[in-house]
Parts: structure tokens; sequence; C-alpha cells
């Protein structure tokens, strides 16, 4: 039997955190669509990402990319997000736009580079200072394009020294997490190119370091939930970057290309406890939005993840423990499958109802003219985009 009540408790409770960059204009290698409207500063990323948890109630953290999110006075800005209402989540470092970093950061074979690296992830951990955010997220480029370039082992050994300081200068209340992609810009060799590798890392560096699972970051057909299941046992899932793929690191809206990935994924979270608030794991969204406007793009996203949660939690426990127990492989498959094919989009409605919230914040965003008028009022000026 699932429990109604406690369904609609855990999807009025889930906090789902939005990538400042996710506000501004992006694109591929090949073109980035300047789309009317977007942020020029920081600043106004922070509104942008107000609008949709005005409208989702689901999205009160926002998390910043260094030096993109660059400005002069970090505690300024923190308070303007709580104008706002909302938070300074997670700080993602830059180690990957540099000319400096052409043959890699933390990991690169020269000293002086090394040392600039760190010291950005140093400065990130004060940016969590200013701010007030408790999580810092890693994320490295480094790696290598051709057999022989550099020394795999030696890489291993400069990654492990960086992490150890920024992981010394921590406070008692930050965390780290370590993300890992299997590929690109490195082709070849990549640093942190799995969550095993995230996961040793970890493991050595303590309890406050965590892994981050990024779904479009892994080799196509691998088996996320499994990953997911297994990190949130031994308490290091520290955070998802969702976004969706058909084809490498595509950065679409989560839960548009497989819908049923990202149950899965979200069926395991229910079943580790993972939607605990004490087990800290964020929800955070990355993906760019080249060729759809962007503040619906993310309350779609923060909608399809409400989606995602909903139909986990509506998995009838009881009944696929049973069937799995029994070893009846076609009712345990049924159980997750009823919950997989329920359209949760009316529960959703009346949980948001009953938070005072319409029931459509897709709809309601549109309507709502925003669009519009800051499409009228943010001229000139330089607009935020990928790199800037
Ligand atoms: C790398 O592909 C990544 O997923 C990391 O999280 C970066 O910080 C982010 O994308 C933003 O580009
Ligand atoms: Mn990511």
């Amino acid at each position: 039997m699932v429990e109604i009540a406690a369904v609609k408790a855990a999807l009025s409770s889930q906090v789902i955190e939005t990538p400042s960059w996710g506000y501004g204009n992006s694109g591929t290698r090949f073109k980035v669509f300047a789309q009317p409207g977007v942020p020029r500063d920081p600043y106004e990323k922070i509104q942008d990402a107000a609008q949709v948890h005005a409208h989702t109630g689901a999205a009160p953290v926002v998390s910043l990319h260094i030096p993109w999110d660059r400005v002069e006075d970090y505690g300024a800005l923190a308070a303007h997000a709580g104008d706002h209402g909302l938070r300074i989540g997670m700080i993602n470092a830059n180690v990957f736009q540099d000319d400096d970093y052409k043959l890699g950061s933390v990991t690169h074979p020269d000293p002086r580079v090394r040392r600039k690296a760190t010291d950005h992830l140093l400065e990130c951990v004060d940016i969590m200072d200013a701010t007030g955010s408790d999580a810092l997220k890693l994320w490295f480029s480094d790696g290598t394009n051709y057999p022989g370039q550099d020394d795999l082992t030696a890489r291993q050994d400069r990654l492990a020294e960086a992490l150890g300081e920024v992981y010394a200068r921590l406070g008692e209340r930050q965390r780290l997490v370590l993300e890992y992609k299997l590929f690109e810009p490195a082709f070849y060799s990549t640093d942190v190119p799995d969550w095993g590798t995230s996961y040793a890392h970890c493991l050595t560096l303590g309890e406050r370091a965590k892994v981050c699972v990024d779904t479009g970051h892994h080799a196509p057909g691998t088996n996320i939930e499994f990953i997911v299941a297994f990190l949130l046992r031994q308490d290091k899932l520290g955070a998802f970057d969702f976004n969706s793929r058909f084809y490498a690191d595509d950065d679409l809206m989560a839960g548009a290309a497989d819908p049923f990935q990202l149950f899965r994924i979200m069926y395991e979270v229910v079943r580790g406890g993972g939607l605990d608030p004490a087990r800290d794991v964020r929800f955070m969204l990355d993906q760019c939005h080249n060729i759809e406007a962007k503040i619906p793009a993310v309350i779609r996203s923060v909608m399809n993840v409400q989606e995602a949660t909903a139909k986990a939690l509506l998995v009838d426990r009881d009944a696929l423990g049973r069937a799995q127990r029994e070893g009846d492989v076609l009712a345990a498959n049924a159980a997750l499958m009823d919950a997989y094919n329920t359209d949760v989009r009316p529960l959703l409605a009346e949980v948001r109802q009953e938070n005072g919230l319409a029931a459509d914040p897709f709809r309601a965003y549109l309507d709502s003219g925003h669009q519009d008028e800051i499409a009228a009022t943010r001229v000139g000026g330089q607009q935020a985009g990928w790199g800037a």
C-alpha cells in the first residue's frame, strides 16, 4: 500500500537546485544562438532562477559557476538571492577555460599550472564562505589525447594532492563533490572518467567528499541507477547533475530524452533513502538551453524531475518486495511498471495547489508575460553566455 499523504509530503519538500548558467546563452562548438531577455550579469541570472522558484515552489537554490558568476561583492550577491527567496547552492569551479589548462589543470605536468588551478579551487572555497554555500563542485576536464602523452599514474598522484589541499581548506559544514565524465574535452584518457575513480578519491579524502553523478557523463547503455544505488548504500552520493542525452553529453532538459531512465534513477534514490534531507543529496540541473527559451525550459525540467520522483514514490514497495522474495520476476517488474505508467500530473497539480501554487507552473509562467518583459527591458550590455 502506498501512503498518498507521505508521497505528497515528500513531493512538497523536494528541492531542485538550478544552475546559473542554464539561464545564459549557450550552444555547441558550432554556434551559440543569442536569445532576447537573457541575463547580463549574475544578479539577473538569480532573478531568472527566482522565476523558476516562484512558479514551481521547488527551486529555492541556485548554483554558481566561477568565474562565470564573478562579482565584486559575493555577500551582496547572496543577499540579492535572499531578497528573491533563494539561497546560493553549490559553487562550481572552472579550471577548463584558460590557455594554461591546455594539458590539464590540477594534473598538468607543470607545477606552476597546478598551483594556479588549485588556487582557483581555494578561491571557490572563499566564495563559499562569502555566499553561505556549503558545497564545492569539482569537475576536471583534465586528460590526454594521445597514448604516451603523459604518465597516467602521475596524473592521479597530482590530482590526489590537489584534492587533499582543497579538502583540508573546507570548513566544518562545507563539503566537496567530485564529478566524473567519461570523455570530452580529452579523447584518450580522462583523469576522473568514472564513478569508481571519483569514489576512490572521495574515500581517501574523508566523509565530507562525495560523488556527483551527472547523468550525461556515461558511456551509452550504462546502468546509472546501479551507480546511484551503490553510492547511496555507501553514503557517497553527494549530488546529481541532471540533464538528458541521446548521444554523449548533450545537456538536454532532464527527463526529455529518456524519462524511464530518470524514473529508474529516482526509484533507487527513494529506495536508498536519498530523499531524506539528512542524507543531503543535491538534486541539481546541469543543462544548456541552446534552442529553447531558458526559464520555461528550466521549469519544464523541474517538472520532469518531480514527475519521475512522484512515480518512484508510487511504487508499491510491499508488493515489489514480496514479488522479489518469491522470485516472481513478472510481478516484480509489473510493480515498477505500474508506478511508471501512472499519470502523476493530477497528483502533482494537487500538491502544488495545496501549496498555493499554480497547477501547471509551465503554463503559469508563459501566461505571466515575464518572457516579454525581460525581452523588452534587458537591452544593451553583454548577455551572459557559456564562458562569459
Ligand atoms: C562538464 O561537462 C559539466 O557537466 C560540469 O558540471 C561543468 O562544470 C558543467 O558541465 C558546466 O559546463
Ligand atoms: Mn555537470
